[in-house]
Order: C-alpha cells, then sequence, then structure tokens
C-alpha cells in the first residue's frame, strides 16, 4: 500500500461506477442515474433498492427457465469443487462429451458434431471459419465469399460485424471488415407486412435476391449465406411465409452453406428445440449460446451436420483437422450447468412449452392488444417474442422508446428498446397473470409518454 498520492481514494458515489466501461450503454447517462439489478429469482429482478422487476426480457433473451433455478447452481458447485477447469486441446474431460451428447439428441436431424465456444459471438466466427475451412477441405478453396443480411445481428466479432447488418456495429470499424462480404435486404416493410400476426404473408421473393447476388459474384466464390431466423436485435423481424425454404433451396441449388444463427431463437424460444424444427427448414451449420446453460456460465456452441464435420476427418490421423478453439471451449462449468439446464427444459416441458400450452397464441393477443395505444405504429409476434414498434419522435431517433424503457423500469418492468421498437421476451416459464401484468404495464407506459 505504498504512493498512496498516486492512487487518490476516488470521491464516493460519482466514481464508485466509474472504473466499469459498459457494454453497449449509454454510460454517462447510466451512471448520472442507475438503474441496478441486484438480485433474481424466478421471473423477477430485484433492484439494489429491494423494488421487483418484472422480467420482460429473459435478462437479455438469455434466461429461458427463469432466475435462480436451484438445481443448476448446485450443479455448478458440484463441478467446481470436482474439475474446476481441464484444457481441451488434445485432452478431454467427461462432462463435455456427456453434453455434447445431450445437445446433438434435440437438435435437427442430421446434427451429429457440436463445437464449443463461450459466447454467440465466437460461435458465429467459429462458423464462418467452419464454412471456409469446409469448402478447402473439398478443394474449393475459392469460395470465401460470406453473404450476410442488413438488419442482422451476428455479434460483435470482426467476423460478426462483417456479416452482420447494423451500421452502427461497423462504422467506427469499417476500414477494416471482412473483404469478400455481400448482404441480402432484410423483410421488413410495414407498407406490406404491418400487424402481422406470425409470419407475415409477403416477402418470401426477398429470398431471390440470394439469385442476384450469385450471379453478380458466381456461385463457386461463395461459402456460406448466414441468416437469423427470426432477426431479433434490430427489432423482431419475423421471416415471411417461405422465405427461409427458398433461401435453403436456392443455397442447396449452388453448393452454398446455410447458417441459422440461433443464439435466441434456440432453446425454446419459438416452441421447438431450435427455429429450424419450427420452421421445418434444416440449415448447415447453427450457432447457438444464451440459453443452452440458462446464461448462468457463458457457453456457446456451434452444430453441424455430420457430412460438414466429415469432410475435414482426413489426412493423418495425428494431425489436427481444424485449427480452431478457445482455452474455454467446452469448460467444465458450462458443460455441468448446461446439462443441468437441460434436464430442467426437459423435466419442464420449457423447449414446446410456448406451442403446447397455448402459450404462444395467448400471447400473440396480449401483443396484438396493444393496437391503437399512443405512438404505436406496428406490432408483431413469433413464438414467445414480441415486439412494439413506435412513431419516432420528430428529430429525435430512438427517444420514444428510451422514455419508455425508463418509464417502464420504473414501473417494475424490464424491457429492451432497440431504435424506436420495444422487444419483449419474457423467459419460457411465465403465467398468463404474469402476463397480463406486464402488458398493463407496457399499456401505462405508452399512455404516459410524454410526446
Ligand atoms: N447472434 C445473434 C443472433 C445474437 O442475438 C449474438 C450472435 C452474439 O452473442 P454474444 O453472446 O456474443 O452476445 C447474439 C446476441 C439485444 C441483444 O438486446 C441481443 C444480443 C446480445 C445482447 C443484446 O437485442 N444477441
Ligand atoms: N491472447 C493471448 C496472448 C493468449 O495466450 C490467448 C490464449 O492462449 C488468447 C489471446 C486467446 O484466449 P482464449 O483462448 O481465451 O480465446
Amino acid at each position: 500500500m505504498n504512493a498512496p498520492d498516486k492512487h487518490p481514494i476516488a470521491a464516493p458515489m460519482a466514481d464508485e461506477l466509474s472504473a466499469w466501461w459498459m457494454p453497449f450503454t449509454a454510460n454517462r447517462q447510466f451512471k448520472s442515474a442507475p438503474r441496478m439489478l441486484a438480485s433474481a429469482s424466478g421471473m423477477f429482478y430485484r433492484t439494489d433498492t429491494g423494488r421487483e422487476i418484472l422480467d420482460g426480457t429473459a435478462g437479455l433473451w438469455c434466461v429461458n427457465a427463469g432466475h435462480g433455478r436451484q438445481e443448476i447452481v448446485e450443479a455448478i458447485a458440484r463441478q467446481a469443487a470436482t474439475l474446476d477447469f481441464a484444457p481441451a486441446f488434445q485432452f478431454g474431460h467427461p462432462v463435455g462429451f456427456e453434453f455434447a451428447r445431450r445437445l446433438i439428441e434435440i437438435a435437427p436431424e442430421g446434427f451429429g458434431k457440436v463445437f464449443f465456444t463461450n459466447s454467440g459471438s465466437e460461435a458465429v466466427d467459429t462458423a464462418l471459419k467452419i464454412a471456409l475451412a469446409y469448402h478447402r477441405a473439398r478443394g474449393e478453396p475459392q469460395r470465401t465469399r460470406l453473404i450476410g443480411r442488413e438488419r442482422s445481428y451476428h455479434g460483435v466479432g470482426f467476423g460478426g460485424i462483417s456479416v452482420g447488418g447494423i451500421v452502427t456495429n461497423r462504422r467506427a470499424f469499417s476500414g477494416n471488415l471482412l473483404p469478400a462480404v455481400d448482404h441480402l435486404p432484410h423483410t421488413h416493410d410495414l407498407k406490406h407486412n404491418a400487424w402481422s400476426r406470425g409470419q407475415p404473408a409477403w416477402g418470401a421473393h426477398l429470398a431471390d435476391e440470394l439469385e442476384r447476388v450469385v450471379a453478380l459474384h458466381g456461385a463457386d466464390t461463395i461459402a456460406a449465406v448466414i441468416v437469423e431466423p427470426v432477426a431479433c436485435s434490430t427489432g423482431v423481424l419475423v421471416p415471411p411465409v417461405g422465405y427461409l425454404q427458398r433461401l435453403r433451396e436456392i443455397c442447396t441449388r449452388h453448393g452454398i452453406l446455410l447458417i441459422f444463427d440461433e443464439v435466441i431463437t434456440g432453446f425454446g424460444r419459438l416452441g421447438a428445440p431450435f427455429a429450424s424444427q419450427y420452421f421445418g427448414v434444416l440449415p448447415d451449420l447453427i450457432t447457438t449460446a444464451k440459453g443452452i446453460t440458462n446464461a448462468t456460465v457463458p457457453l456457446g456452441a456451434v452444430f453441424a451436420r455430420d457430412a460438414i464435420h466429415d469432410a475435414f476427418m482426413n489426412g493423418p490421423d495425428h494431425l489436427i483437422e481444424l485449427f480452431h478453439g478457445y482455452t474455454y471451449s467446452g469448460h467444465p462449468l458450462a458443460c455441468a450447468a448446461g446439462l443441468a439446464t437441460l434436464d430442467l427444459y426437459q423435466q419442464e416441458g420449457l423447449l414446446t412449452r410456448v406451442a403446447d400450452t397455448g402459450l404462444a397464441s395467448a400471447w400473440a393477443d396480449a401483443v396484438h392488444a396493444l393496437r391503437g395505444l399512443p405512438y404505436v405504429i406496428d406490432l408483431r409476434n413469433i413464438g414467445l417474442i414480441g415486439a412494439i414498434e413506435l412513431e419516432p419522435r420528430a428529430g429525435a431517433p430512438g427517444a420514444r422508446a428510451f422514455e419508455a424503457m425508463r418509464a417502464a423500469f420504473e414501473a417494475g418492468l424490464l424491457i429492451r428498446v432497440t431504435g424506436d421498437i420495444i422487444a419483449l421476451s419474457p423467459p419460457l416459464i411465465i403465467e398468463p397473470a404474469q402476463i397480463d401484468r406486464l402488458f398493463s404495464t407496457i399499456e401505462q407506459v405508452l399512455r404516459g409518454l410524454k410526446g
């Protein structure tokens, strides 16, 4: 504790929050009026002042089984005491293999392999790299181009922001994004698909834009197309009827891999384990994270069809087949948390609860009952996801929804906003009375907006 003069004691309060440079946050605004979540249980957070906050967003689209689940807490503690860490490069551990086997049981048909990462961003970068290396392994190394979509979010790695379609996430880094990338148009157009209940009828033809991109660049230069089956972060853009099927057909016709980014849609959000099963469309690779451990320990995973993996399994058997991996790939604590999470999902039927119990349709009714409230210009829903699009305030885009987010928090409800869109995605354990409470709070907030 020498040289205290070089480490002046911070002025209390203001500086207590200064050290954490917060992610995707208006740091100065937050630190001037913090919204502090101190504990959580079931459907609720509790603030540092003891106020109860209904979780309308499953944390950040990830706490699918609700908060503080004892079985997961205990599994993590047991694993930490048994095997805290083991290298996964050239060594292995039982819980990693067991979790991969269990995941395969709920995966879409033909998906026999799992590659572990620590986040969705890493899962996306991993899937893009597998796609490039796959074509090389098969003798088509010139397939290097990656096709993303406007208004898509694929995390924040350089790969993910390159194929991603959010200008604010790209602008500051635009000199050094991946070079061989193109984008499809997004499918959201209020002139044609406002007030859609579930999938919009209009818009399947937008998948044909992939044929234009193929004609422009040549199919033999394109490695993969990556899309979120439902684009969630940019405001809940639900795929038009037939759109994903058409993307699949075009990719198959041209030997292009199709990657579904299911970081949000995986693990029951739509009422099936994966969106691939919900929509009846089989991609070649699936990226996941978030709900895979109920968000208790960071973990991501890429699911691969056997044929993708098997294309790498040649050459001398002492050689590494894929030069890729993370120190914490398949971390024992994350795998133990994931196994306990899967047990809960299965015991409580959570991966299909939204579809099986009529929850999706009660949810859709509740979302669309907001029609006519102040500033609401669109409502949309799918599975246990809802979006309320507000008319932007003149000259201040985003301000109205930001105000709604702050007001909702004051009223005891956690919502997520992007631009002037409110996104809702509560834990899959939500009960009807809590759906009522959620939407009556939203109604009160919208009626209270100051203009
Ligand atoms: N792909 C998709 C489709 C995602 O939704 C990622 C990749 C990246 O995952 P990680 O674990 O690296 O964050 C995501 C993450 C929001 C919000 O409010 C969404 C995400 C993350 C944070 C906030 O919409 N999605
Ligand atoms: N940077 C350095 C200097 C490293 O040694 C490593 C891993 O050994 C990394 C980055 C990558 O870290 P991780 O494997 O956790 O992604």
